[in-house]
């Protein structure tokens, strides 16, 4: 299947955190012919090892933000595409502090489009599936492109906020947008703040797990390369207007999850601790990506979750001055929220 847009330039918003930096890594590695311009804060979650070591006449890394709309409007002048990651990207964080999440998630999206309207740039929205709140554990349902939004916390809200921006501006202004909603991504580079990396590195450090609830939640984990492979895919095959869901077919518990990583490394299944749940703690996600795989062709590579897990764990083991500097302080803020 051809492309049907061929961008040249693109900017990559969070660039530096754990799916942006992995899509400017995929993106050096498969389109050669592609300049990026990184823009990134680099708040506590970006980090610009995650790119470093990338041809300086490929990526350019520009720390900014994208609610500064100066800066936003001189590197979109000289795009021909924005790709969005940047978000504060945590629940837990946009539980006990919500206004970062509303000024960059919203406020930052608002600044991208305006700037993309003004210059006639091509967007792609990065969104998760958060925005359709959650599912049953016993309803046979998944979440489709139809699906009504129903987001549940302060972070997916505002997620849903800024996708509910992007309707607007393709229809009112006709943005040439595509949106897209991934399920939970799995992968190196995660921060340690997130469910798999903070488990393996609390083995590594020699402390226990901890499982939120009765840990009978589900997630749909999908590997952060498929994430970027159908980012790419949607960029330049997608239909503008149009909203793709992203997902591999990984529904599992998060006690599943968290027993597959402990055997992983040698220990006992029920060595963890359980603790206080998240408020408001959405109960099952789960994602159908017909319409992605059937429209634009697109399938996921990494499906063997054992593995990928597998792999995960070993990219952690031998990564610890990678991870090492966040741990103390992530914990702390655990800690004082009973967690
Ligand atoms: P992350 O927290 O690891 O990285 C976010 C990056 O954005 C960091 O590099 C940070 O410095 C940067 N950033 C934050 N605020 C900024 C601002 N105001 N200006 C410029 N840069 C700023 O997040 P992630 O997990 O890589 O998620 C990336 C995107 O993917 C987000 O939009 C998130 O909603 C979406 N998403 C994530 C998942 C997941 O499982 N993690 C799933 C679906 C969708
Ligand atoms: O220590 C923990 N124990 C635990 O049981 C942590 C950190 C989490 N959990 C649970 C909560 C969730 O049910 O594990 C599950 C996954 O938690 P997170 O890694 O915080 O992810 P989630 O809240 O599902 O959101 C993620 O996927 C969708 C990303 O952080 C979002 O950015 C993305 O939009």
């Amino acid at each position: 299947m051809g492309e049907t847009f061929e961008p040249k330039r693109i900017i990559v918003t969070g660039g530096c955190g754990f799916i942006g930096s992995n899509f400017v890594h995929f993106v050096v590695r498969e389109h050669p012919e592609v300049h990026v311009t990184v823009l990134d804060k680099l708040t506590y979650a970006g980090n610009p090892e995650n790119i470093a070591g990338l041809p300086a006449d490929r990526v350019e890394l520009v720390v900014g933000d994208i609610c500064d709309a100066g800066l936003v409007d001189r590197l979109v002048a000289d795009a021909d595409a924005v790709v969005h990651y940047a978000a504060e990207s945590h629940n837990d964080n946009s539980i006990a502090d919500p206004a970062p999440f509303v000024r960059t998630n919203v406020t930052g999206t608002f600044t991208l489009i305006e700037a993309c309207r003004r210059h006639g740039v091509r967007y792609h929205h990065v969104s998760t599936d958060e925005v359709y709140g959650d599912l049953a554990l016993d309803d046979p349902a998944r979440f489709t492109e139809e699906t009504p939004y129903r987001p549940s916390s302060p972070y997916s809200s505002t997620k849903a906020a800024s996708d509910m921006l992007v309707r607007a501006w393709v229809r009112t202004y006709g943005l040439a947008a595509t949106i897209s909603n991934c399920s939970n991504n799995y992968g190196p580079y995660q921060h340690v703040e997130k469910f798999i990396p903070r488990q393996i590195t609390n083995i590594l450090d020699g402390g226990r797990p901890k499982l939120y609830g009765d840990g009978k939640n589900v997630r749909d984990w999908i590997h952060t390369e498929d994430h970027s492979s159908a980012v790419w895919t949607i960029l330049t095959r997608g239909l503008v207007g149009e909203t793709y869901l992203i997902g591999a077919d990984g529904e599992r518990s998060n006690i599943d999850v968290l027993r597959a990583i402990l055997r992983a490394m040698g220990r006992p299944e029920d060595d963890f601790d359980w603790v206080r749940d998240r408020p408001g703690h959405d109960r099952r996600y789960a994602i159908d990506s017909t319409k992605l795989r059937r429209e634009l062709g697109w399938m996921p590579a990494h499906t063997d979750f054992d593995q990928g897990l597998a792999a995960t764990i070993a990219w952690y083991r031998d990564h610890e001055s990678w991870w090492r500097p966040a741990k103390e302080a992530t914990e702390q803020k655990y800690a004082a929220q009973g967690q």
